[in-house]
């Protein structure tokens, strides 16, 4: 392979390194991912499944130590610690290779090294990227496979080009102890050692599609962004395209792939993207995305034909379970699934299942499957220019303080929505699940640089856009006193997404509060839905006291990126405080307004 002279020099340094037994270059085939796929079956690494009922379909098991994506092992390799920020792990470059380097000297000995080139974004699109990944793990090949446009079309779209981001994984001795993950963006690579999970070593996603393009959109004036993205249809015919940010296990994949009510069934979600956007400013001056990705790597456990029957149409063939539970007749099971655990499961680590030790499915076991195979794949999923972008969504998981809904005042105001942003913690990162944190833009786990350049980069970005899209925030997890959730959620999100649908044209009633605009209860198209008395009001009301302890918390966390904050994030802060203490005499607002 003359043309690709620079990836050629890299795989034999690789090589001379990781010393494998055989490379394997990928050429994405269906014949390659057979052979994969039955030697996985031979050594274990894939369990087959019901082939009647789920043709095509494995389960793999992972390392029990190995199911999540882990934060605190993974880090921003650049030259200068700043630029990575006080919100990244940091490595200086040099330290990091001599650490690192030295896991990987013989890391792939008695493995084979497959090269796994891949193209992130519709083939043909000026905004699409190659990536290749060199990895000693065949699960790896055939996730990529589905989560990329893998192989030969790559390599085509690379040519003879030496830019190319350079992803080198290796599952070592898959021990927590010897695991990092390691992003230098000013080199375009990545390093991942001792982690099979997704996001640790499907480097095509979050390592190259967010942390380093992140980093190459802020120098190229895009946005690399934990977005989903979808089109909305009206009753009419009309398509409008949204972009949602929520962080991990916060209901992307979910609200992607809607299915309204019989009573709103005139409107239809059409699924662009579920968890990843690429977004440009196209040639008409508005915001264009794409969805870097071929597939999804979706959240299991709360899926089923009542919350998400796209998805549950789609993964019933060629889909890679992992860490899910099996049944006696070897289907793959999960919580959430029905109602009743059938008899005999098997659980996600191999055992009988034993209920009190904890659930048939791990929390965070994951589907992966082709996104063509989804019934309400969008027809412009993959449209090389991407699809306009009418309305932004910020999104977190909060039992308190979110309201349902606001719409924020400006592109200004939208950006410090999404800085503001806490969320509950979820199994999707190893660590303690439901604890708030900041969470600006849900990317406080994938910013490649400093979050507060990140900022300044967002508001840049609204200044450069012909029609900013209008930016709303959400919240489906607000709970009542008995902790249960107020908001059905999953289909019934459609009505909010009506309101905002009408407010981007100009309608939809709402009022203005401190926070933002907010819809009256007669405003949200409510019928059919049943909500008990009061729950309509408690879902939007805003709570002055919360708000001023959400207020210093979010002043606490931008004091953290001081000096580097735009000044419009702290005026933002400084007049939300004026407007919260103009909503009520709050009995314990303290804290006296910042001054811009
Ligand atoms: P990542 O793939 O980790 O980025 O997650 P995601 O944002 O795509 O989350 P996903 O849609 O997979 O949802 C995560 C969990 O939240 C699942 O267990 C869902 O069943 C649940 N969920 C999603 N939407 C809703 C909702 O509207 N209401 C409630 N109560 N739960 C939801
Ligand atoms: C997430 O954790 O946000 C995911 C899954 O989408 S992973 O690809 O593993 O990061
Ligand atoms: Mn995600």
């Amino acid at each position: 392979m003359p043309q690709h002279r620079a990836l050629e020099q890299w795989v034999d340094q690789v090589a001379r390194v990781t010393r494998p037994d055989r490379i394997h270059w990928c050429d994405g085939s269906e014949e390659e991912h057979q052979v994969l796929v039955d030697g996985m079956l031979r050594d274990g690494t894939l369990v087959g499944l019901n082939h009647q009922r789920y043709p095509g379909c494995y389960l793999h098991r992972s390392h029990p130590s190995d199911v999540a994506r882990t934060e605190h092992l993974t880090f921003i390799c650049t030259s200068r610690k700043e630029d990575a920020g006080p919100t990244n792990n940091w490595m200086e470059p040099t330290e990091a290779r001599a650490r690192v380097g030295k896991l990987f000297e013989g890391s792939m000995k008695g493995r084979t090294m497959f090269v796994v080139p891949y193209l992130m974004g519709p083939v043909g699109s000026p905004y699409s990227r190659v990536g290749v990944e060199i990895t000693d793990s065949p699960y790896v090949v055939v996730n990529m496979r589905l989560m990329t446009r893998m192989g030969k079309i790559a390599l085509e779209r690379l040519g003879g080009s030496e830019s190319f981001v350079r992803g080198l994984h290796s599952l070592g001795d898959l021990s927590p102890d010897h695991r990092f993950i390691l992003h230098f963006p000013e080199e375009r690579l990545i390093w991942s050692i001792g982690s099979g999970y997704g996001g640790n070593a499907l480097l095509g996603k979050k390592c190259h599609s967010l942390r380093i393009a992140s980093w190459i959109g802020r120098e190229e004036g895009w946005l690399a962004e934990h977005t989903l993205i979808i089109g909305v249809e009206d009753p009419s015919g009309q398509v409008t395209y949204m972009a949602a940010a929520f962080p991990s296990a916060c209901g992307k994949t979910n609200l992607a792939m809607l299915v309204a009510p019989q009573v709103l069934s005139g409107y239809k979600v059409w699924t662009v993207g579920d968890d990843i956007a690429w977004m440009h400013i196209g040639p008409d001056g508005r915001l264009r995305a794409i969805n870097p990705e071929a597939g999804f790597f979706g959240v299991v456990p709360g899926t089923s034909v009542k919350t998400n029957p796209n998805i549950m149409a789609a993964v019933d063939r060629d889909t890679i379970f992992t860490n899910v539970a099996v049944t006696p007749d070897g289907e793959p099971w999960w919580e959430g699934k029905e109602p009743t655990p059938p008899d005999g499961l098997v659980d996600w680590r191999g055992n009988p299942w034993i209920s009190v030790e904890g659930p048939a499915a791990h929390p965070n076991s994951r589907f992966t499957v082709a996104a063509r195979q989804c019934p309400s794949i969008s027809p412009r999923w993959e449209d090389p220019e991407g699809v306009p972008i009418s309305a932004i969504i910020f999104g977190g998981r909060r039992a308190r303080v979110a309201p349902l809904v606001y719409q924020s005042y400006s592109w200004q105001h939208g950006v410090f929505v999404g800085a503001g942003m806490a969320s509950e913690t979820t199994a999707a990162q190893s660590g303690a699940v439901g604890v708030t944190r900041r969470d600006p833009m849900a990317m406080i786990p994938f910013c490649g640089y400093h979050m507060a350049d990140y900022f300044a980069h967002w508001l840049d970005m609204g200044r450069r856009i012909a029609h900013p899209p209008a930016i709303f925030h959400v919240n489906w997890f607000r709970t009542d006193q008995n902790d249960r959730f107020l908001w059905p959620g999953f289909g019934e999100n459609i009505r909010v997404l009506k309101w905002i649908l009408e407010r981007v044209r100009g309608q939809g009633i709402a009022v203005e509060t401190p926070i933002g605009f907010i819809p009256t209860p007669d405003a949200l198209d409510l019928d059919g839905l049943g909500l008990p008395d009061g729950a309509a009001d408690e879902l939007l009301r805003i709570d002055s006291d919360a708000w001023l302890t959400e207020h210093a918390e979010q002043g606490r966390f931008f004091d953290r990126l001081a000096p580097r904050l735009p000044v419009q994030i702290r005026q933002e802060h400084a007049v939300l405080h004026q407007r919260l203490s103009r909503l009520s005499v709050p009995v314990n607002a303290t804290e006296p307004p910042h001054t811009p």
